[in-house]
């Protein structure tokens, strides 16, 4: 069985489809420990139902970014994880928090990268007129949402959109792709080597599986 820990901010509806799908298919995963950087987060509660631990660090009581990602590690370390998944976790990590866990850390970013990586990507999209918007997984680096796609989705911008429907359509197709991507992680199926991302061996292009 392959250890999985979450890092959140937030709600945790990811975190809520990557705990149901190791109930179901993900059958060589289990999501052990769920932190947070919000005392708040939705996400700990969810983390409890479902058995695992739900930590908050709280960044206050650290003098430095790097003080508190150390803390962290130090805590995430104690539950020898396999796989860490950032999802909607909102601080940026230090280099050597990426450094330590380089090729066996994901996130899911809000928009169809390389395009807007960083905040505020719906405002972004909406108001460049964009056509479409989506989300992409990558396994993280030190550049921030600049490492490499594994698989995105793809939604439309429809004429009169908002923010508000254009999260809800572009969060619906994050519960399909993040745990699909989790499964073939703990499957072994994917790995990344010289900052490239692999899926039973074959080199995966800027966009991840879903090419053009
Ligand atoms: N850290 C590294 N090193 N690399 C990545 O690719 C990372 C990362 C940490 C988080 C998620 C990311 C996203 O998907 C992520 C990817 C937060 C910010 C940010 O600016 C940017 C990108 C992401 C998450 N955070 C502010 C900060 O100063 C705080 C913003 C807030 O609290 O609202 O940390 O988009
Ligand atoms: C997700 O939609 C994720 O793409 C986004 O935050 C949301 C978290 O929702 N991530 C970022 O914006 C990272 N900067 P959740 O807590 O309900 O899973």
């Amino acid at each position: 069985m392959k250890n999985i820990v979450v890092l959140i901010s937030g709600n945790g509806t990811n975190l809520q489809a990557i705990i149901d799908a190791c109930e179901s298919n993900i059958t060589s995963g289990k999501v052990t420990a769920v932190f947070s950087n919000k005392a708040e987060a939705y996400g700990l509660e969810r983390a409890k139902q479902a058995g695992a631990d739900g930590v908050f660090v709280d960044p206050k009581q650290f003098d430095s970014r790097e003080a508190f990602d150390r803390e962290l590690m130090s805590q995430i370390d104690t539950y020898q994880p396999d796989l860490i998944v950032l999802a909607g976790y909102m601080r940026i990590l230090s280099n050597e928090f990426v450094r330590h866990y380089m090729g066996r850390m994901l996130n899911i970013h809000p928009s169809l990268l390389p395009k807007y990586p960083g905040l505020n990507t719906y405002q972004r999209a909406i108001h460049a007129g964009d056509e479409e918007h989506g989300t992409s997984v990558h396994f993280v680096t030190e550049q921030l949402d600049g490492g490499p796609v594994i698989l995105q989705a793809k939604v439309p911008i429809f004429d009169d959109d908002n923010v508000e429907l254009l999260t809800k359509r572009v969060q619906s197709q994050e519960y399909r792709i993040y745990p699909l991507v989790v499964e073939w992680f703990v499957d072994g199926r994917l790995e990344m080597k010289e900052g490239k991302a692999f899926l039973d061996g074959t080199q995966l292009g800027i966009h991840g599986y879903a090419e053009e």
